[in-house]
């Protein structure tokens, strides 16, 4: 895939997995304009997956040279320490609303991007760097790795979908206590409040884990996960009769996949699928 060349990103593709680097150590990967910018686009590359009409249709076909995607912050020191503070604080009412627009459009991208999305922290993921984790499919982090929304101790509140996709994440209670407090997390508490799947003691063996479960999902028809990730996705907050509609939406198009045809095939044959991703 040709994702182009940015300032604030890098981004490298090794075997289907797209590694997506924050790079403004300096910074602590602060989430300026121009980040927001580049990982826009970078998502607007990685939504056509599948084909023209990515996991938005039962039209996919089977274009898929990325199976997974790791958004990681460099420099071992965070995954994003928040909002570009320095640069918000000049910022006008109309850029704010600009600013935020832009991110809360990201983080929405990230989320319907067809294959799993893995956010991996090793290091501060504060305020609207918590945020952008929570618009990945699941958060692997390192054992250096805090976590919080500190937006109150600025006067803020969380801008970025926050006080959303936190409490979806780990429920009301916590996410509450985490907003109003403003308090940090480390990575054992992230975990035993379900923020985190997985704690991994170094960046090296973080980085490895997650490109690992890409691979594991890699070996999985890829029409049936991106689908299973609409119906997830769609049906979040919404009631149950609600969700089991989409979700009997996307099991009609599961049905109108060869990857279906070729996977019911190949138990029935007792051999190993080869999807096709169609
Ligand atoms: N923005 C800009 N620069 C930052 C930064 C940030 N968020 N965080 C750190 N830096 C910079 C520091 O200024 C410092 O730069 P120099 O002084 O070296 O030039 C450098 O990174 C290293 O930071 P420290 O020297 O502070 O490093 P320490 O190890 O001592 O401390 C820390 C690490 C993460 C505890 C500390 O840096 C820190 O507290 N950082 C701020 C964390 C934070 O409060 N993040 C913002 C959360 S609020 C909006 C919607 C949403 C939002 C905003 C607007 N709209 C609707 C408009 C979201 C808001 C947030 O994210």
């Amino acid at each position: 895939m040709d994702f182009g060349t940015f300032e604030t990103l890098a981004i490298e593709t090794s075997e289907g997995v797209a590694t997506v680097t924050i790079n403004r150590p300096e910074a602590l990967n602060a989430l300026s304009t121009k980040v927001v910018e580049e990982l826009a686009r970078v998502c607007e590359v990685l939504n056509q997956l599948g084909g023209t009409g990515t996991a938005a249709s039962a039209a996919l076909d089977g274009a898929w040279p990325v199976r997974g995607v790791i958004l990681t912050g460099a420099g071992g020191k965070a995954f994003v320490a928040g909002a570009d503070i320095r640069e918000m604080a000049s910022m006008s009412l109309d850029e704010g609303e600009f600013y935020a627009r832009s991110m809360h459009a990201v983080t929405l991208a990230l989320e319907a991007v067809p294959v799993p999305v893995i956010a991996c922290v090793d290091g501060y993921a504060l305020g609207g760097g918590c945020e952008l984790a929570l618009a990945a499919d699941f958060i692997y982090a390192s054992e250096r790795a805090q976590f919080g929304q500190p937006e109150v101790n600025l006067g803020l509140v969380p801008g970025f979908g926050g006080s959303v996709r936190l409490q979806q994440r780990i429920g009301l209670g916590p996410a509450r206590e985490l907003i109003y407090t403003g308090r940090r997390i480390d990575a054992a508490e992230a975990l035993r409040l379900g923020l985190v799947n997985r704690v991994l003691p170094t960046r090296d063996e973080l980085l490895s884990a997650a490109a690992e479960t890409v691979r594991e999902v890699a070996a999985k028809s890829p029409t049936a996960v991106a689908l299973a990730k609409r119906s997830i996705n769609q049906s979040t907050g919404r009631p149950t009769a609600e969700g089991l509609t989409i979700e009997a939406g996307s099991f009609r198009a599961a049905f109108a996949t060869e990857d279906k045809r070729e996977g019911t095939a190949a138990f029935l044959e007792k051999r190993e699928a080869v999807f096709p991703g169609r």
